[in-house]
């Protein structure tokens, strides 16, 4: 089969970009090695910028995000006794909504099915092949079949593990890695959210975060040791420890209840430079990770597709230095995100093999944090999006 661009992974990103592509007239065909109910059975973001908003607004997708999202115009930070709420509307006139990554991939699978876009699911042993050349072609296997894709551009949307980032020779890849040493514990229940804004607690036993789905549906998380396990950790214990984390008067109203899915994830800060070879254009996560603290993952898929899918459309209108441009305009973006990410994480967890001096750094931070109306903004600035 033949189409102009062939998209590798059927996540967020590789979703987002064929229907920004298609309502631009050109043909893209995604290659996804899960099937939709696996892909929908991941919980992963929460958090949207307003430029996702509206780039899913944009690509028609915006309907339920606008009827069930929640609107937050700030978040409550509380750590080294003390409390302080960040409002995002005050400080840059923006807001954030939460709405479930696991919706916002539902949404963009409607709207592809019904404008007939072709998604292929369960695509084995995906092969990117002369991605240096004029004439790329993707192989794959299909129910055991061989199959093959000729294109004009391949998009690597397939995530940290997928085959994309991979193909581009060792020797042209710089990559860039701090991994830190803790995973986050997250757990997904039907109980009422804390409170009406997200909040970050710090506390010496560990970071904690009470986010939500909606107002029956919540989504919390404890900073763990990398050896623990899913199975070590009981419900009654999970909502024991974040109770501990938690302020008093916090942790009293705090409802609890049967966790519906729980999982561990490690956190990493990862850059590979470049973001392109040839014909080969990587986007989300198979170029990045950030750790989850600053709520980017999903936003920075997102700024990545919105340049690559401006810079594919532009080519079929004759323009090329866009495509050109590309990595080093995505990369400029992913550095200052990946720079926030590890600065909220540095902040917010306990890091007990690097002793007091950083507890202290810390502390005295959040006060800086609590005294500055700059610092304040700065914060906001980073965590409802830099401008793109
Ligand atoms: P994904 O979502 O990993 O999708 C990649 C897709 O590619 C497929 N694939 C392949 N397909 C074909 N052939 C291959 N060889 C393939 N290999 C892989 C996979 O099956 C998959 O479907 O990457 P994408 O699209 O770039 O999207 C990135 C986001 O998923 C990720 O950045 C966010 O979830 C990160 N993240 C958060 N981001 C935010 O912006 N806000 C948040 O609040 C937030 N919270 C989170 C998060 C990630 C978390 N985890 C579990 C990593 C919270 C958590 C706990
Ligand atoms: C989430 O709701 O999953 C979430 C929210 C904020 C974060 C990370 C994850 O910083």
């Amino acid at each position: 089969m033949r189409h102009q661009v062939c998209i590798i992974g059927g996540g967020p990103s590789g979703l987002l970009l064929a229907l920004l592509l298609h309502r631009a007239g050109v043909d893209a065909v995604v290659l996804e090695r899960r099937s939709r109910d696996y892909v929908l059975s991941r919980i992963r973001a929460g958090v949207l910028e307003q430029g996702l908003c509206d780039i899913l607004r944009k690509a028609g997708v915006g309907a339920r995000l606008d009827a069930e999202g929640f609107v937050h115009d700030g978040t409550l930070l509380v750590a080294h006794g003390r409390r302080l709420r960040v409002d995002f509307q005050e400080t840059t006139g923006k807001t954030v909504t939460i709405y479930g990554q696991t919706e916002v991939t539902r949404d963009l699978y409607a709207e592809l099915d019904r404008i007939g876009a072709k998604v292929i699911h369960e695509a084995e042993e995906v092969a990117i092949q002369d991605a240096d050349t004029e004439a790329p072609y993707v192989l794959f296997t299909l129910n055991g079949e061989e199959k093959r894709v000729d294109c004009d551009y391949v998009a690597g949307c397939d995530g940290f593990h997928g085959v994309s980032r991979r193909t581009i020779p060792e020797r042209l890849r710089q990559q860039f890695e701090h991994v830190y040493p803790f995973g986050w514990l997250g757990i997904l229940s039907r109980t009422r959210p804390l409170q009406d804004e997200l909040v970050y607690a710090g506390h010496e036993r560990g970071f904690a975060l009470c986010s939500m789905r909606n107002a029956r549906l919540s989504r919390h998380y404890l900073q763990v040791p990398l050896t623990d396990t899913v199975e070590e950790w009981t419900d009654e214990a999970f909502w024991a420890e974040l109770r501990r984390r938690l302020p008093p008067d916090l942790a009293e109203v705090l409802e609890i209840g049967p966790s519906i899915e729980k999982s561990i994830a490690p956190l990493r800060s990862f850059i590979s430079e470049p973001m392109s070879w040839g014909r080969l254009f990587l986007a989300g996560d198979a170029s990045h990770i950030v750790p989850p603290t600053g709520a980017k993952g999903l936003n920075l898929a997102a700024s990545d597709v919105w340049y690559l899918s401006q810079a594919l459309i532009a080519r079929y209108a004759g323009e090329e230095s866009l495509l050109r441009d590309y990595s080093a305009k995505a990369l400029a973006r992913v550095w200052k995100a990946s720079r926030f990410s590890w600065a909220m994480t540095r902040l917010l967890h306990s890091f007990p093999a690097e002793g007091p001096f950083l507890a202290r750094m810390q502390a005295a931070e959040l006060e800086h944090l609590a005294d500055s109306h700059a610092a304040q903004t700065s914060l906001a600035e980073n965590y409802v999006g830099l401008p793109y």
